[in-house]
């Protein structure tokens, strides 16, 4: 029986040295020490044995259990520290690997100047509208003070879908429709930001579709004045507090009178240089006091209600403000040119 319970264990610890997994390693400890197990079914055994054998082979028996115990119980172990250390090494990651650097985009130049100038007449009490850029003639031309076949028509060449709707020549007919949204009843005072088309051939001062913002300040009262106040703040705080502007004498259909503004030339002083063309100043928006008709067929009383009106091309202002010097490089989407401009 002792030679029996030798080679048990022999057997047993030879396989155990073996197996590669926690499953096969469970079946081993059945095999051996479970109920049905070899060394069980010896030790149920021992009931034959003699009074004097009975204790020796009790306690190789013990010592073959606790060996082959030991083993399985070791080798466990061991399966289980490798297993996580192939955990490990699988999902280690290396901290020092440079990073994947991630590409950010940013709003467009346009749109950063369009909202500095909304920011700044948000500022001074206006409130942001838009309108449709598909228009009818009555809102774009009618309505302010362009009658059809007004020679001033001409003045702008238009992109007409129908003989009624047209891609808008200006955002002014989303101040035409406020006018009449309010019914003449109480003030306006707003600026409209947008698209408008006209039918220019592309180069680089001339783009067929481009942005304007409007502005139309009405009340009782309003003033030339309160236009040229308003335009100063404006120019200076887009500018620089150091710059001057000057109004001179214009025409437009739709004000009455017009004017156009400059602001004095940063570069030179007022010297005269090659970016103000030798005269100072540069030409930066259009505007005037709103023509009584204008008022009058959107439902204000002109004899009660004024307004000014002012319109400005965001592309016109960023090319000043920034130095660009073609108007395409806002409609290519190149983006080595647009991350020039990029704010942090
Ligand atoms: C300009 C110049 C002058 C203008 C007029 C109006 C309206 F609808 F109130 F009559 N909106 N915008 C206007 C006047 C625009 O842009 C150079």
């Amino acid at each position: 029986m002792k030679e029996q319970l030798e080679a048990i264990q022999e057997e047993a610890l030879e396989k155990v040295s073996l197996v590669d997994s926690p499953k096969e390693l469970q079946e081993i400890r059945v095999t051996y020490l479970g109920k049905k197990g070899s060394l069980t079914k010896v030790l149920k055994g021992m009931g034959k044995l003699s009074k004097e054998e009975r204790p020796v082979i009790g306690q190789i028996a013990n010592q073959v259990r606790d060996t082959i115990t030991g083993a399985l119980d070791e080798k466990a172990e061991k399966l289980e520290r490798a297993a996580l250390e192939q955990k490990l090494e699988e999902e280690s990651i290396d901290v020092t690997l440079p990073g994947r650097p991630v590409r950010v985009g940013g709003p467009h130049l346009l749109t950063d100047i369009v909202e500095e100038i909304e920011d700044l007449f948000i500022g001074m009490g206006y409130e942001v509208k838009e309108g449709p850029e598909v228009e009818t003639d009555y809102f774009n031309f009618e309505a302010l003070n362009l009658p059809k076949n007004h020679p001033a028509r001409d003045m702008q060449d238009t992109f007409y879908i129908t003989n009624e709707l047209l891609l808008r020549t200006h955002t002014s007919p989303v101040q035409a429709r406020t006018m009449q949204e309010y019914k003449g009843e109480k003030p306006v005072k707003m600026i409209c930001p947008g698209k408008v088309y006209r039918r220019d051939t592309d180069d680089a001062t001339h783009s067929h579709q481009f942005t304007q913002i409007e502005g139309l300040y009405v009340d009782k009262n309003v003033r030339m004045s309160d236009l040229k106040g308003t335009l100063d703040k404006f120019a200076k705080k887009m500018f620089g507090e150091e710059r001057e502007i000057r109004l001179r004498p214009s025409f437009f259909p739709f004000t009455e009178p017009s004017v156009e503004m400059d602001i004095s030339c940063k570069v030179c002083h007022g010297e005269g240089c090659s970016v103000c063309k030798g005269t100072g100043w540069i030409e930066i928006l259009g505007g005037g006091m709103v023509h009584p008709k204008v008022l009058e067929m959107a439902g204000y009383d002109p004899t009660v209600y004024s307004g000014f009106a002012f319109g400005m091309g965001p592309e016109r202002i960023a090319m000043l403000k920034y130095g660009v010097n073609d108007i395409r490089g806002f409609y290519t989407n190149d983006v080595r040119f647009l991350k020039q401009y990029h704010k942090a």
